[in-house]
């Protein structure tokens, strides 16, 4: 994720009008994607609940459109505009505090008190003025300590930040390459992203209902047998998802990981059969695993 840090990077998002030189306001908006499993998720395999359904960068982006064409009809004219979820170079979660919509918790996420924090964030950066709402005033958090204390990797940072490296969702998803030997048994079973620091926060209590593009569309539980899945077949059952982004070598490299932490000796067949695999990715983390499993007999 070097590129949240370049210079190109820090200096738009410091400054919008970099972006978009005419400027004027900037619309946040949220998108919820919880759902049952969110709180009941119990299967062997866990997978973030925002990767449960559609790709949310492909289900925002259209009504973001629908919005900047509902506001010009009103308007009567074009307006310049640029629209972001997740991809742009801007501090999501800060915008929304400053459009009111919550506070940074501990755990870094956008709290809602009404909603949580299982929703996902946009913006539309627009060339007209806006009458702006207040930016959301107060801190719910209080002494509460548990997404700190309930984070497998310990990267919750005292300062509303993390310890990206650490951090399991980046592990399974952003990480390309090698995860980390000694992360491995923390990341449990999450196979792709994590939701721990969210499951624990009392707020989860006020999740929305999922928008329905966002609601489970892939199945569960994840068989064991996804190991030996073929590119065709990663590619068909995932071309909707986020978990895509994975790429099959990402997501098997994970499970292969997570089987290993399960530590049943009845996976060494299937891990076996994923040494021959095509990908050394995904050959060292299984041998890792059928190792692990050995060691905890
Ligand atoms: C890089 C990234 C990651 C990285 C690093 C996460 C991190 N916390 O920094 C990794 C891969 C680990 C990650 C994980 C996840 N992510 Co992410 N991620 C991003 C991304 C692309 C950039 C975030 C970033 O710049 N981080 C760097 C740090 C320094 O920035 P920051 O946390 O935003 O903190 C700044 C502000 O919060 C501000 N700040 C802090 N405290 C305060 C207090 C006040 C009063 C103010 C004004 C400002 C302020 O200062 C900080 C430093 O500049 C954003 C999208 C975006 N463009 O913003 C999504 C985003 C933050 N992710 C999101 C999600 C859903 C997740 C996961 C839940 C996915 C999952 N289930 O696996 C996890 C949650 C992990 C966690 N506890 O944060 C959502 C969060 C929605 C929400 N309700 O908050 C976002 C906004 C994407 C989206 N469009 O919805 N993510
Ligand atoms: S997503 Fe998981 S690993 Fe990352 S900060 Fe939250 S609990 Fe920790
Ligand atoms: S678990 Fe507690 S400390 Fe963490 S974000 Fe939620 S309310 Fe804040």
């Amino acid at each position: 994720m070097d590129y949240l840090a370049s210079e190109r990077s820090r200096s738009r998002r410091a400054d919008p009008k970099i972006i978009l030189p005419e400027c004027k306001s900037i619309l946040v908006l949220a998108l919820p994607y919880t759902n049952t499993e969110f709180r009941t998720q119990n299967s062997e395999f866990s997978i973030a609940a925002y990767a449960l359904g559609d790709d949310y960068h492909d289900v925002i982006p259209p009504r973001l459109q629908e919005i900047i064409s509902f506001i010009e009809t009103q308007i009567g004219h074009p307006i310049p505009n640029r629209y972001y979820t997740d991809t742009g170079p801007i501090l999501e979660r800060e915008l929304a505090q400053r459009a009111g919509l919550g506070w940074i918790g501990k755990n870094s996420m956008l709290i809602n008190p009404q909603a949580g924090s299982t929703f996902l964030l946009a913006e539309i950066l627009l060339g007209i003025e806006l009458e702006p709402d207040e930016s959301f005033p107060t801190d719910h958090c209080g002494t509460c300590t548990r997404c700190i204390d309930a984070c497998p990797t310990q990267c919750i940072l005292p300062n509303r930040t993390l310890d990206a490296n650490r951090c399991i969702s980046f592990l399974t998803i952003e990480n390309k390459g090698d995860i980390p030997e000694d992360l491995r048994p923390p990341m449990q079973n999450w196979i792709f992203g994590c939701d721990i620091c969210q499951q624990v926060c009392p707020w989860n209590r006020f999740s929305q209902p999922a928008d329905p593009a966002l609601e489970t569309k892939i199945p569960l539980p994840v068989l064991t047998s996804d190991l030996l899945l073929l590119s065709s077949e990663f590619n068909q059952r995932f071309k909707k998802s986020p978990i895509a982004r994975a790429k099959r070598r990402g997501y098997l490299r994970n499970l292969a990981v997570v089987i290993g932490n399960t530590g049943n000796a009845d996976d060494i067949p299937i891990l076996e059969q994923a040494l021959q695999d095509d990908e050394p990715l995904i050959r060292d983390h299984a041998k890792w695993a059928i190792k692990n499993i050995h060691s905890a007999k």
